[in-house]
């Protein structure tokens, strides 16, 4: 199994400098959440640690790896090749670091889209990824406190965060961005 100090480790030598900053402050927020909400903290911190590990990868090469392992769920998924870099993290630790924790895997997987049916790690990633202290855009200390105050609320905040900044820059929905939005949508009401 894998352990802190090697996700640490590893997320050292992999990513530069201010990524690796980033992979730090979404860990203590994984963890401070966790903790809060009853969610295993080791685990939060891990995946934390390793949520953002292909990230730096060319695009063409996480397009590459991605049809490779299968990976390719929507046409959206090529079209911005940036929204892979989680599957191709999870599937990277799956394979070949033999990492079996599949609350874990999934965690990481989902933390840029999420997916409909989010678990509490994977809710708590996804929003931690967004709030971590490094982020300063105006609205990240209401998503703070809504998050500390409910995690399915919190989340569902952050999505629809993310979604208005989509359209407001003009960005191209992916649909399991929508899907996501529209499931915890129902969740909380
Ligand atoms: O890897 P990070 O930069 O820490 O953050 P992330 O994995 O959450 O996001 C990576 C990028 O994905 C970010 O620039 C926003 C973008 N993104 C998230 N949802 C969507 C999206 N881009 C498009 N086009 N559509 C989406 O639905
Ligand atoms: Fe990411
Ligand atoms: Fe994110
Ligand atoms: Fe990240």
């Amino acid at each position: 199994e894998l352990r802190v100090e090697e996700v640490m480790s590893l997320a050292k030598h992999i990513l530069s400098e201010s990524r690796f900053k980033h992979t730090l402050g979404v860990a203590d927020q994984a963890e401070m959440l966790a903790k809060r909400h009853g969610v295993d903290p080791v685990k939060a911190r891990c995946a934390g640690l390793a949520h953002d590990l292909a990230k730096e990868l060319p695009a063409k090469v996480q397009v590459g790896l991605a049809r490779y392992w299968n990976l390719l769920e929507y046409p959206e998924d090529e079209q911005y090749p940036y929204v892979l870099h989680g599957r191709l993290s999870a599937y990277w630790l799956e394979h070949y670091f033999k990492v079996e924790d599949k609350d874990l895997l999934a965690a990481i997987a989902s933390h840029t889209l999420g997916r409909p049916g989010m678990s509490p790690l994977e809710m708590l990633i996804y929003s931690a990824d967004l709030t971590e202290s490094g982020r300063t855009f105006p609205e990240v200390d209401k998503l703070r406190q809504s998050l500390y105050d409910d995690l399915e609320k919190g989340t569902f905040d952050c999505v629809e965060g993310t979604l208005l900044y989509l359209k407001e820059s003009n960005h191209p929905i992916h649909p399991l961005t929508q899907l996501t939005y529209d499931d915890l949508k129902r969740r909380i009401s």
